[in-house]
């Protein structure tokens, strides 16, 4: 889509549902609200199926929470981050006490083919890594201040969220500002992967998780804001970073009402135990929605770099791929 259809279709919804007044905050875009159709059909089982869902309008960060950000809220808070503390002996009961040491989730690329279903080929725990040192021991910040924060838990999210007065949106709020104003459209710009060859978002192109051909510029997250913005004026709503949201994960969504009139306004998924992970019994460590998919999707591998798209993440996890956005919702505006 040409720069003027988006700015055309900015000025249709701006007229159709103009902002109650100024943003509250810098850097945040008014999302109109309105019906939507949730979901996806085409790709993967939890995208389906597809219904119908309201949500109220409200004001969303332009841009993936930055490096820069969060050492702002860390400095004025001393908050320290999940990643940062050592595990208490006491909830990893059986688990050898040296291993309880802090550390987080860093993606290592393959040096060749490896088989796609089992994750630790390329994601590994790293003592030390944090969102201070993002690989672990010897890695760094510098030059990267304009890149998305990674290596924060749900829990970090929500800290920095109150601090700066938002809140994280929930899984409907997200999708519906990640489309744009594009109805039932496969990614956020539209249903091409790459129209005119030109690169919409930072994934992965080549084959995961050993062969990164860089064609959109960047091997791991990039500056926020570096590709095109959506219809509402969002950057990133696919790839760099995947974001939390404040729903708990459920494997599927809810089956479509077949009145319109009673489809789902706000909703929220706020039950922890369906989001256990029924393929791990026993496993009873709560999981929220992640959505947009980040710099590690690829074809091959995971296609999710697309508004309906959504990943259960353990309440817990941190990772080198995940970070988070804000919103305002108007009431408390
Ligand atoms: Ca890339
Ligand atoms: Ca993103
Ligand atoms: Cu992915």
């Amino acid at each position: 889509m040409t720069i003027a259809a988006v700015a055309d279709r900015r000025l249709d919804y701006l007229a159709a549902s103009p902002p109650p007044g100024p943003p509250p905050l810098a850097e945040m875009a008014w999302i109109p609200g309105g019906a939507f159709l949730m979901g996806s059909e085409d790709f993967y089982p939890e995208e389906r199926p597809v219904h119908q869902v309201s949500v109220d309008g409200f004001w969303m960060d332009r841009f993936e929470v930055t490096v820069a950000d969060f050492r702002r809220f860390a400095q004025a808070t001393g908050y320290v981050t999940v990643a940062e503390r050592a595990p208490r002996a006491g909830d990893y009961p059986g688990v050898d006490p040296a291993l309880l040491v802090p550390g987080s989730l860093v993606f290592h690329k393959a040096s060749g083919p490896v088989r796609l279903d089992d994750y630790r080929n390329w994601w590994g725990w790293v003592p030390g890594a944090s969102w201070k040192r993002p690989e672990g021991p010897g890695s760094h910040l510098q030059g990267r201040a304009r890149h998305p924060i990674t290596q924060v838990t749900v829990e970090d999210a929500e800290a920095f969220a109150a601090w700066a007065g938002k809140v994280l949106p929930t899984e409907a709020e997200w999708e519906f500002a990640a489309r744009g104003g594009l109805e039932g459209a496969s990614f956020t710009w539209g249903n091409e992967p790459a129209p005119k060859n030109r690169m919409m978002a930072n994934t992965w192109q080549g084959e995961f998780p050993w062969e990164n051909l860089r064609t959109d510029g960047f091997e791991g997250t990039s500056p926020v804001g570096t590709f095109p913005p959506n219809g509402y004026g969002l950057f990133d709503m696919a790839g760099n970073v995947w974001e939390w949201t404040s729903d708990f994960y459920t494997a599927r969504h809810p089956e479509a009402g077949d009145r319109p009139c009673c489809a789902p306004h706000n909703p929220r998924v706020e039950s922890a135990e369906q989001s256990y992970d029924v393929g791990q019994p026993g496993q009873t460590i709560p999981r929220r929605v992640t959505k947009g998919g980040s710099h590690l999707c690829a074809p091959n591998y995971c296609l999710r770099y697309r508004p309906a798209a959504r990943q259960p993440q353990m309440i817990e996890s941190s990772t080198s791929h995940i970070g988070f956005r804000c919103i305002v919702r108007v009431a408390a505006a």
